[in-house]
């Protein structure tokens, strides 16, 4: 029988030497632990996320637009659905995750707790907010655990679309009228701070990242990659003439990246300790779809009881 300290070392020289870490291998309680953290806030950041969107699908200009937002909204409903069952091969049934969301208790990513407040809102979301979990998750495809690195794969590639249909709406309306280039700049505004919180706090601040970087979980800081971000974004904004808006953005030709302004971090805590200006609403929509569905999940349970009572009845005759 091996010793706890044997079983530790073993597991960091798997993670050391780039072996995937499987649902039934040993794991220390706070890899377990972590990871369904992370990995059911991020579910639960998905199907939040619907929300914003999903305001705007009966209010699309276009039957092309609206046939690509219903896409991308449903797009995010399977990420949750792939990331909740990436939780549950941890040990943890979606039960308990769903009741946790509902409770106020587990955490979603801060950025779906701002209003969607026009059209170009849904550029603004898909260039930004997509781009931002893209940066994130790319990342995450290499995650040391196999079944939260696999689900990244597949998301990764949807959420590039998604990137691509939003910066493409931004486009549209930035070469529009003037009254459309104000609604895309106005967008840009109020989205594009909320995006860099994303990343998460300071990596000063950041109490995860510790662990979560020895474990291979996550394999850049916070503040790394909002850097890339920024730097990535910031000629995206310029090629279709529109400003992002901060004062002290500049590109540092020494350090080879841009400075930025200072974020505001009490709204960030604010924002996730539950006070952000959507909080309540989104979470009793959630609420409001579970209880709405609730039938379908007691027939789609029953169906399949009846079955295997045929199945069984069948085999018990032949
Ligand atoms: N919002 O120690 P760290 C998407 C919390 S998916 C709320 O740095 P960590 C797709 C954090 O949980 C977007 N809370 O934490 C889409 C921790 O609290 P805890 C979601 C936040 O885990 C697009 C505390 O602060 N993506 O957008 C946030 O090492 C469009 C200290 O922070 C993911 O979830 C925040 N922004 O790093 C859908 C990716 N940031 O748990 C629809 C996976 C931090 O100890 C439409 N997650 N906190 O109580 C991750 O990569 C990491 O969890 C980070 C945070 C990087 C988000």
């Amino acid at each position: 029988m091996q010793n706890l300290e044997q079983l530790e070392l073993q597991f960091q020289a798997k993670i050391d030497a780039e072996i995937k870490i499987e649902p039934k291998d040993w794991m220390p309680e706070a890899y377990r632990k972590t990871l369904i953290r992370q990995i059911s806030q991020h579910a639960h950041s998905e199907i939040v996320g619907m929300l914003p969107e999903g305001n705007w699908i009966t209010r699309a200009p276009s039957l092309r637009r609206k046939a690509v937002l219903l896409a991308k909204v449903q797009d995010e409903g399977g990420h949750g659905l792939y990331l909740y069952s990436a939780a549950e091969t941890l040990g943890i049934d979606r039960d308990t995750l769903i009741h946790d969301l509902h409770s106020g208790k587990a955490k979603y990513s801060s950025i779906f707790n701002y209003p969607s407040l026009t059209w170009a809102d849904m550029g603004a979301i898909g260039w930004l907010v997509d781009g931002a979990a893209i940066m994130n998750q790319v990342m995450l495809c290499r995650t040391s655990y196999g079944p939260y690195a696999r689900a990244m794969v597949r998301i990764c590639k949807e959420e590039s679309f998604h990137q691509r249909q939003g910066y493409e709406i931004m486009l549209t309306l930035a070469q529009g009228s003037p009254e459309q280039k104000r609604m895309a700049q106005d967008a840009l505004n109020r989205w594009w701070w909320p995006s860099l919180m994303m990343f998460g706090p300071p990596d000063s601040e950041s109490t995860n990242s510790e662990a979560s970087i020895k474990w291979k979980i996550k394999r850049m800081s916070n503040d790394e990659l909002r850097q890339r971000f920024v730097d990535a974004t910031v000629p995206q904004a310029e090629l279709i003439g529109l400003k992002v808006p901060d004062k002290d953005l500049k590109w540092n030709e020494e350090r080879g990246h841009y400075d930025f302004g200072a974020l505001d971090w009490d709204e960030f805590w604010a924002v996730v300790k539950g006070n952000g200006p959507c909080n309540k609403e989104r979470l009793e929509q959630r609420v409001k779809a579970y209880e709405d569905g609730a039938w379908v999940r007691e027939a789609a349970l029953a169906h399949a009881e009846k079955k295997k009572e045929r199945a069984e009845k069948v085999g018990a005759v032949a």
